[in-house]
């Protein structure tokens, strides 16, 4: 097991609440590894500190004020990519509405690019933590609660009448092994469960490549640094046997990249025999039969490569540094190893032109005909802090919107000079139609009685049920049942209830309330004259 952070006795006054903003459920979300780590080390340091994941729940202004009064935090920060900056930004507004006193700060991917920005557009924005924040948010919440000048710590940019003044720069962390674990109790992991989320583990920081659509490179350093792989099984055993999951998201970068300790990572995971599975994000031109056996053999079932586009020179335009023979030569191995595959393109990128986007979309079923592996196309959305959006004019292109929140990948906020924009729609609707008619077939094979599309199509509906839940907070205003004597009284009139408020089929409802509660994630708690249901 993981060496616990050791808590201190005395704990600091200082309060720290940390909120996760919302985003599409149907963005399939894992629970937000950068709050736990925040939160790990926090804890570790003596601070008390509280998540508010608006994640899997109901945002609203009324319910963020409830915390802010019952928790009296003096310290409230967010998180967000540049999607959710506008949401990230909306909620550190009710802290400072209701509290001018309490010192917000936003950190991560997106406005450690864009501090000035993020205090233009939010002014109740008071610290932007740029870069990796584990030892940064310790020293800040340490300089609050001596009241000494923040402006000594490494690693922020301060508002200044709308000003970003930078502190020192920050360095990375060296040694990743020093990191308390995160805090992922603080979560509420039933309804991640309830969603069918895999649980995130990180075994490394950095990217030795320089793809210039990318950020990571710039916010994680080029040299890459390795956790020893036998911590990082320690929690992964810990997140199977504490938390209950069996499915686990590595979210390295290239999780392939060192091999020896990937391979060590394997042998570790194979040795302790844990029952899990796990995907991983990787590249193409790193990977060999030796350590796909050895991965398979571990547990890997799928791997997610960034391909990007079908076409030569896009690929050298992006400095991706693969081929689309690369791309054959990887996704074949991978599947000769019998591990699942999914490419990720995007569309629109430096040097896209009608031909080129079709291509890409020919070897996308190209790849997927001959090696099985599952697609998907996103838009260029050019980020802050890459190279694409510093010099996006003399890459040809234009950008046409600066609403952050439309930065999600799936909206065309982009123009390639070389034209083609009409073609990479079509492109997108083309892959689009497949996908539609990919359900109508399985929703005929269903009628017609196939076991494999029923499965697929009650997965479909079970999904949506647990969003309406969640975004609802069905539990939370629906839960309590007067008048049932047992527990299966109590969940025959939660089933109920839900049905029809949420307009499922009770038939769906009491498929889902079931497997909610006899997975203990929903759980009855009994009253005077009934049953409250909650989250556990
Ligand atoms: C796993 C992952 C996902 C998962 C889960 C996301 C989640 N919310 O957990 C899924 C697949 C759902 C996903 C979806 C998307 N993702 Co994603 N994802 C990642 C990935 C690979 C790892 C994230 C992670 O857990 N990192 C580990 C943690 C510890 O690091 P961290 O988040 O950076 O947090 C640290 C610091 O940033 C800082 N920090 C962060 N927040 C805060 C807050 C405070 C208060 C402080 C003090 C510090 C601080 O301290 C943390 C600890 O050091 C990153 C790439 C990467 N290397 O990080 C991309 C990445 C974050 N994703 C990205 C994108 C674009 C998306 C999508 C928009 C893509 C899409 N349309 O499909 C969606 C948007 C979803 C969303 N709203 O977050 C981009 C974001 C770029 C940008 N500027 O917007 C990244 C950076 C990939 C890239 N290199 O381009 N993603
Ligand atoms: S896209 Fe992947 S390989 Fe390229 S720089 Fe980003 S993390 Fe590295």
């Amino acid at each position: 097991m993981a060496e616990r952070p050791i808590i201190p006795a005395e704990i600091k006054p200082v309060r720290i609440l940390l909120i996760a903003p919302p985003y599409a459920l149907e963005e399939y979300p894992l629970p937000p590894l950068s709050l736990s780590y925040l939160s790990g080390s926090l804890l570790a340091h003596g601070f008390e500190v509280e998540i508010l994941d608006l994640l899997t729940s109901k945002a609203s202004a009324a319910k963020i004020r409830r915390k802010l009064q019952q928790y009296q935090p003096q310290l409230v920060g967010t998180t967000c990519v540049t999607m959710t900056f506008p949401a990230a930004a909306r909620i550190l507004k009710v802290c400072k509405e209701f509290d001018p006193g309490i010192t917000t700060v936003m950190g991560g991917q997106h406005v450690s690019f864009a501090a000035e920005d993020a205090f233009h557009r939010a002014p109740w924005i008071d610290v932007v933590v740029a870069g990796e924040g584990d030892v940064t948010v310790v020293e800040l919440a340490s300089a609050l609660d001596k009241g000494t000048d923040i402006g000594k710590v490494a690693g922020l940019y301060l508002n200044r009448n709308g000003k970003a003044i930078r502190t020192a720069p920050r360095p990375l962390i060296g040694n990743l092994d020093e990191l308390p674990v995160p805090a992922r109790h603080l979560l509420p992991l039933s309804k991640y469960h309830a969603l069918g989320a895999a649980c995130s583990v990180v075994s490394s920081r950095g990217c030795p490549y320089g793809c210039i659509f990318c950020t990571t490179p710039r916010m994680y350093g080029r040299k890459v640094r390795f956790r020893q792989p036998h911590l990082v099984v320690d929690e992964i055993e810990a997140v199977h046997r504490e938390y209950g999951f069996n499915q686990i998201n590595m979210v390295d970068d290239t999780f392939t990249l060192n091999r020896p300790h990937a391979t060590e990572l394997c042998r570790e995971l194979i040795r302790r025999r844990l029952p899990v599975t796990w995907s991983i994000f990787s590249r193409v031109d790193t990977l060999t039969p030796e350590l796909l056996n050895l991965m398979r053999e571990a547990g890997c079932t799928c791997m997610l490569f960034g391909v990007e586009s079908g076409n030569e020179e896009v690929l050298r335009n992006i400095k991706k540094g693969i081929t689309p023979d690369k791309v054959r030569n990887g996704v074949k191995l991978a599947t000769e190893a019998g591990i699942g595959s999914f490419a990720s393109f995007i569309l629109g990128l430096p040097g896209e032109t009608p031909e080129r986007a079709r291509e890409t979309l020919t070897f996308a079923m190209e790849i997927s005909e001959r090696w099985g592996t599952q697609y998907g196309f996103h838009y260029l959305s050019p980020f802050p802090g890459t190279e694409l959006f510093e010099q996006a004019k003399e890459l040809g292109i234009r950008i046409l919107s600066r609403n952050w929140a439309r930065y999600n990948a799936n909206e065309v906020i982009t123009e390639a000079s070389e034209g083609g924009m009409a073609a990479v729609k079509e492109v997108m609707a083309r892959y689009d139609e497949g996908i539609a008619m990919a359900w109508e077939t399985i929703r005929g094979q269903a009628e017609a009685g196939d076991a494999d599309s029923i499965q697929k199509l009650s997965k479909g509906q079970t999904g949506g049920f647990v969003w309406k839940l969640l975004r609802e907070d069905a539990i939370e205003r629906l839960g309590r049942v007067r008048g049932a004597a047992t527990p299966q009284e109590a969940e025959t009139k939660l089933v109920e209830v839900l049905a029809q408020n949420l307009s499922t089929p009770l038939e769906v409802a009491g498929q889902e309330v079931r497997r909610l509660s006899q997975n203990r994630w929903l759980q009855p708690e009994p009253l005077s004259n009934g049953f409250v249901w909650h989250w556990a």
